[in-house]
């Protein structure tokens, strides 16, 4: 049985949906801070704040939970606006996830981000073991975040495993103040307006995934044999590396009309510029077979009928 925290975000309403089809509904009761509305509300959900170590504890038990996936985090933009209230969800959520983990044995799944990589560090095919000094409030949650999680398994055995997330783009839940998410905007502004403005100034090279090969990869490292597992937290792990333009051209393919321009956001740009042009995947890919399935053309294919579909009336 799966608890997962954050299930209402970007990540955790797919996460939610996909783990339930995978190992039955009642088997995964999603968590959030808010009411569950929709799917979600089909199968085992209650309110969770993760800053409270007492509701993330008394949920598991309740539930009796072998595993804990937690994604509740305030994202890179965010918590730029924020600093002391990321530091206070980001890591006082973290921290009680991996103590509840600690104490009722279970396995341990969150996610770091190319995030966690600052200005000094390698930007072209960026290592897995690199040199990590973020420039952010969210990168330092996310370097600690690993580090974190890597001293639960050595110190106390914790079954603890991630991975640096590219920015990913879905079509189910939009993300919230996060510096990739132009990269989702940009579709549905293309299915609206057939017009974007870009607040990512043209140039700007970030990895990207595709939401399907981002559940897949968190169900497959999960699965994986823990004896091949060299690495343990924050598996880079990439599909695409793109900057706006790219967008712009895969959108034109089938929407030949479509315009981008710019108006830079000089704090997600910021943000931006501190990030890597491209990660080096082949750890995760040598260590437990990752293989993203979508390139940038297979992604906007989807992507465009996926957004089509909600606009059609
Ligand atoms: C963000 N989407 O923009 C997240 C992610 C790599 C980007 O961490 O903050």
């Amino acid at each position: 049985k799966i608890l997962v925290t954050g299930a209402l975000g970007q990540i955790g309403s797919e996460l939610v949906v996909k783990l339930r089809e995978t190992y039955g509904v009642e088997n995964v009761i999603g968590t959030d801070i808010r009411k569950a509305e929709g799917i979600i509300a089909e199968g085992p959900f209650e309110l969770v704040d993760v800053t409270d170590a007492n509701q993330v504890y008394s949920v598991a038990k309740k539930y009796n939970v072998d595993t804990v996936m937690h994604l509740a985090a305030l994202l890179s933009a965010k918590a730029e606006e924020n600093p002391k209230l990321a530091w206070h969800i980001n890591m006082g959520g973290l921290v009680n996830a991996l103590e509840t983990a600690r104490e009722l044995n279970l396995q341990f799944f969150t996610p770091s981000s190319i995030g966690a990589f600052g200005p000094t560090t390698p930007k072209d095919h960026t290592p897995q073991d690199t040199l990590q000094r973020p420039t952010t409030m969210y990168g330092v949650n996310k370097v600690s975040g690993e580090l974190l999680a890597d001293y639960y398994y050595h110190r106390f055995g914790v079954d603890t495993r991630g991975v640096r997330y590219p920015g990913l783009i879905s079509h189910v839940t939009l993300p919230g103040g996060g510096t990739t998410d132009y990269a989702v905007e940009i579709y549905y502004e293309a299915i609206k307006h057939k017009t974007y403005t870009s607040c990512i100034a043209e140039g700007t090279y970030m990895d990207m995934m595709y939401m399907p090969d981002a559940l897949n990869a968190i169900i497959q490292l999960m699965e994986a044999d823990p004896n091949k597992l060299k690495h343990r937290n924050a598996f880079n792990i990439s599909a695409i590396s793109a900057a706006p333009e790219d967008f712009a051209k895969s959108i034109q393919k089938h929407i030949p009309d479509f315009k981008l321009d710019y108006q830079v956001d000089p704090v997600k740009q910021r943000i931006a510029d501190s990030w890597p042009n491209s990660i080096d995947s082949s750890a995760a890919t040598e260590e437990w077979g990752f293989k993203a399935a979508y390139d940038l053309d297979k992604m906007t294919n989807e992507m465009l009928n996926k957004v089509n579909m909600k606009f059609v009336k």
